[in-house]
């Protein structure tokens, strides 16, 4: 019937996430035995066993998903594994792999949640550049390859919670945004920044469809404290992998305190403004969907009580539905930024 056999799950199904686990297990027995040798006092070396441990994620075989570019894959060699403690580690259970790369909103490649992952065979990250505009010094189009060069990835777990009122809890790699941003010295007039996705008519069947409802290229934005804001993440990949295409590949916004569109996909273009800049959900109906987007319980969308959310996966044995939380859950991190704000106005 409908419940799986074992025997009917490929081993792409399954992969990415033993392997995650493994790495974080392994992880965290090695650094229990590097505390052992750090108390028999040869501190030096920790930090090399320790780097070296996480040289230990194979690539996954099988698994459905934009082919790496040697440089990338170098840059995968030496990932922060997560903390396991603080903002970047959530103490819940992660949404399994499948459910975060087959459950996917991404209307360039269609409307279903089914859609991103099924017809994004076509799409190419690789190679990519991103065009960097507006009130910055150093102007220009840059290959992602230039623009990752100087930074360190790591991993963090975050949730996301999409406005449809369903979450998932994602073992996300990247860096921080601020650390791209620093790379192009934005000037005093850049207040805010703005993101815009790719698009191509021939990959991406969204975009041809005679019901897509979108104005392309997708468009998202942030205000600079925001972009700025520690949490706030450029992310390359998922679960110890690079990201599929249904996720965003090559490179995509995650912002957790916010819903989930704020999170853009396969950004090319990235503008620094003076002024608040248009966005996608915002300009589609704007009643429904305001710039600042914060998870808050209390503000409702018209067709989406905000109070509770459903977490994935769900099954037919459990159908978990829990309580949202304003800026969800990160209001030790963000809520600062908008003391005096009235986020009912504001939304
Ligand atoms: N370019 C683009 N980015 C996008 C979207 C989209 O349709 N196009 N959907 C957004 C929405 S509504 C959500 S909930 C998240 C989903 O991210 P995920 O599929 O990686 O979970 O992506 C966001 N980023
Ligand atoms: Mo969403």
């Amino acid at each position: 019937m409908l419940i799986k056999k074992p025997v009917d799950i490929k081993p792409s199904e399954i992969t990415p996430e033993n392997v995650f686990r493994n790495r974080r297990q392994f992880m965290k027995e090695s650094s229990r035995l590097m505390l052992g040798v750090a108390v028999a006092g040869s501190m030096p070396s920790i930090a090399n066993a320790q780097s070296g441990a996480s040289l230990k994620a194979p690539a996954p075989v099988g698994l459905v998903r934009t082919d790496p570019a040697y440089w990338l894959k170098n840059k995968f060699a030496s990932i922060k594994s997560a903390p396991d403690s603080g903002p970047f580690y959530t103490g819940e259970s992660l949404t399994p792999y499948r459910d975060v790369t087959r459950y996917n909103n991404f209307y360039e490649f269609g409307m279903d949640k089914s859609d991103p992952s099924s017809k994004s065979g076509e799409f190419k990250a690789d190679p990519w550049s991103v065009e960097i505009a507006g009130e910055v010094a150093k102007p220009g189009t840059y290959h992602l390859e230039d623009i990752l060069k100087p930074v360190d990835l790591e991993e963090r777990i975050y949730r996301l919670r999409c406005v449809e009122a369903w979450s998932m809890v994602i073992p996300w790699i990247g860096f921080p945004l601020a650390d791209l941003i620093k790379q192009f010295e934005p000037n005093s007039k850049a207040k805010f920044i703005e993101f815009e996705t790719l698009i191509d008519a021939d990959s991406m069947p969204g975009i041809r469809s005679i019901y897509s409802i979108v104005d392309w290229p997708y468009r998202e934005g942030l205000r600079m404290d925001e972009a700025m804001n520690p949490l706030t993440m450029m992310a390359v990949g998922v679960y110890g992998d690079y990201l599929p295409a249904q996720n965003g590949a090559p490179m995509r916004l995650v912002v957790p305190w916010k819903y989930g569109f704020k999170s853009i996909k396969s950004i090319v273009k990235i503008n620094f403004r003076e002024t608040m800049p248009n966005t996608t959900w915002n300009d589609l109906q704007s009643n429904e969907y305001g710039f600042y987007a914060n998870v808050n319980p209390e503000v409702h969308h018209p067709r989406w009580r905000q109070d509770t959310e459903r977490r994935l996966p769900q099954t037919l044995f459990s159908r978990t539905r829990i309580e949202t939380r304003l800026f969800n859950g990160y209001a030790d991190q963000v809520a600062s930024m908008y003391g005096d704000m009235d986020l009912s106005q504001y939304f």
